[in-house]
C-alpha cells in the first residue's frame, strides 16, 4: 500500500513507525537543503495509513516550497499521526511523549509545530522531552499559537487578491466565504467582517460556524454558494475536477494546505477566469510566527511587516502568472524554484567557517 506513495516522494526521507497504541505515524522530510526541516504535526483518522503518509508527503513538499518563498532558512517536513480516534486525557499525553523521543532520534533534522488537530497543549509536551519544537505556550517560553498570523496573512492576502481582480482592496461590500472557522477561520471571519466585509461561514460543527457572529451556509453549499471571494480554511483538496465547474467566485484565498486536488486544478482555475491564491503563500503567516519570534528574534512589529508582506509577494506572483500566460499555482512554484537556487547557491556557515579558518 505505501509503495504507490512512496515511489511518487521526491524528498529527502521518510520515517514510518507504528505507535503500540495503533497509530501510525509518518514524518517527511522533504528536503534539509537550506536548513532543518520544518512543518507543523497533524492529528487525523484517515481511510487508511496510506492515506495518511500520503497526506504527510504532499503536506512536506509544500512546506518546501512556503519556507523558501518565505526566505526562511529551513527546509521542508511535515509529520501525520494517523489515528483511529483522536485521543484524551492521559492516551493523548502518552502519544506525544513518545512522539517527542522520536523526534530527538531525529537528531534536529525535523521541527515540529501545531497543525490540524494539535495544538499549544500537545506542543507543551512535547517541548517537556524535546527541543525540536515551535510554538510552545509563552509560559514555556515558547510562541505560542500562530493561528492569529496565519489568519492576519491570509487577511493580506485577499486584500492583494481583490486588488489584482477588482483593482480595489477596499472589503466594503465585498462578500467572503470562509469555509471551517476553526483557530484560523474564525479569526479570519472577526478581520474581514472589521473591514467592512459581508462575511458568510460554513463548517461542519454548524455552532462553531455560528459562534462567529457571521451568516452561516451549509456546509455542503460552500462551494456552490456565490460570493466574490471563497476561503478555504478547513482541509484540502476542495478544489478539483468536480468542484471547479461548480464554483461562483472570481478569487479562492484562504488557509488551508493542499487546496488543490492535483496540478492540473490550477490550470482549470485559470481557465475558469478564478483567480488562485497559492496556499503555501498566503497560508504562510504561521511559519513566520514560530520561525520569527522564536528563532530568529523579530519583534512583534517585525514579524507584523513580514506577515503583510504577504500580499505584496502575491502580487508579484499574479503579476508573473499574466505576463507568461501561466497558472498563479505555476508561477508560485517559478517564484518558489528561484529562491531556491538561490539560497542554495549560497555557503552554508560549516562551510562559511571552512573558509574563514
Ligand atoms: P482547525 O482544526 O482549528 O479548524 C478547521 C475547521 O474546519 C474545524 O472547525 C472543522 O470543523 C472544520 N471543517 C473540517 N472539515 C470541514 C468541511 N468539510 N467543511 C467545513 N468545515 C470543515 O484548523 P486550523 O488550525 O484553523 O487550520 C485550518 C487549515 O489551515 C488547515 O488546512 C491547516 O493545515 C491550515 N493552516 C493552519 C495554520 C495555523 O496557524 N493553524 C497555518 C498554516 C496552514
Ligand atoms: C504550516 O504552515 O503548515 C505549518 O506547519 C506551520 C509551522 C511551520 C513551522 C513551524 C511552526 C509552524
Amino acid at each position: 500500500m505505501f509503495e504507490a506513495v512512496l515511489e511518487r516522494w521526491d524528498g529527502d526521507h521518510v520515517v514510518v513507525r507504528h505507535h503500540p497504541g495503533g497509530a501510525w505515524i509518518f514524518v517527511g522530510i522533504h528536503s534539509t537543503r537550506l536548513g532543518p526541516a520544518a512543518g507543523g504535526t497533524r492529528l487525523k483518522q484517515y481511510e487508511s495509513a496510506a492515506a495518511g503518509l500520503e497526506d504527510c508527503l504532499r503536506l512536506a513538499r509544500g512546506m518546501t516550497r512556503k519556507l523558501a518563498v518565505l526566505g526562511l532558512p529551513h527546509g521542508g517536513g511535515k509529520a501525520v499521526i494517523a489515528v483511529t480516534e483522536i485521543p484524551a486525557g492521559d492516551e493523548r499525553r502518552r502519544l506525544f511523549e513518545w512522539y517527542a523521543d522520536l523526534l530527538n532520534s531525529l537528531g534536529g533534522s525535523f521541527i515540529t509545530g501545531p497543525d490540524v488537530n494539535t495544538g499549544e497543549a500537545d506542543m507543551d509536551v512535547i517541548g517537556e522531552r524535546s527541543r525540536h519544537v515551535f510554538c510552545t505556550s509563552l509560559a514555556r517560553g515558547g510562541s505560542g499559537d500562530p493561528s492569529i498570523h496565519t489568519a492576519y496573512g491570509v487577511f493580506h492576502g485577499i486584500r492583494a487578491s481583490l486588488r489584482h481582480a477588482f483593482g480595489s482592496e477596499d472589503l466594503g461590500g465585498r462578500s467572503v466565504l470562509v469555509q471551517g472557522t476553526g483557530s484560523v477561520g474564525a479569526k479570519l471571519v472577526q478581520l474581514l467582517a472589521e473591514a467592512g466585509a459581508t462575511v458568510l461561514a460554513t463548517d461542519i460543527d454548524e455552532e462553531r460556524a455560528r459562534a462567529t457572529g457571521a451568516s452561516v451556509v451549509p456546509a455542503a453549499a460552500a462551494l456552490t454558494t456565490e460570493c466574490d471571494v471563497y476561503a478555504p480554511c478547513a482541509l484540502g483538496a476542495t478544489l478539483n475536477a468536480d468542484s471547479i465547474p461548480g464554483l461562483r467566485c472570481r478569487v479562492v484565498a484562504g488557509a488551508a494546505n493542499n487546496q488543490l486536488a492535483t496540478e492540473a486544478d490550477g490550470e482549470r482555475l485559470r481557465a475558469a477566469g478564478i483567480l488562485y491564491a497559492p496556499d503555501y503563500v498566503i497560508n504562510g503567516g504561521g511559519a513566520l510566527h514560530g520561525i520569527g519570534l522564536e528563532q530568529l528574534g523579530w519583534s512583534p512589529d517585525e514579524l507584523e511587516a513580514q506577515v503583510e508582506a504577504i500580499g505584496e509577494t502575491l502580487a508579484q506572483i499574479y503579476a508573473s502568472a499574466d505576463a507568461h500566460a501561466i497558472s498563479t499555482e505555476a508561477a508560485a512554484e517559478r517564484l518558489a524554484a528561484e529562491r531556491l537556487a538561490a539560497l542554495d547557491s549560497r555557503p552554508t556557515e560549516a562551510q562559511r567557517t571552512v573558509t574563514r579558518a
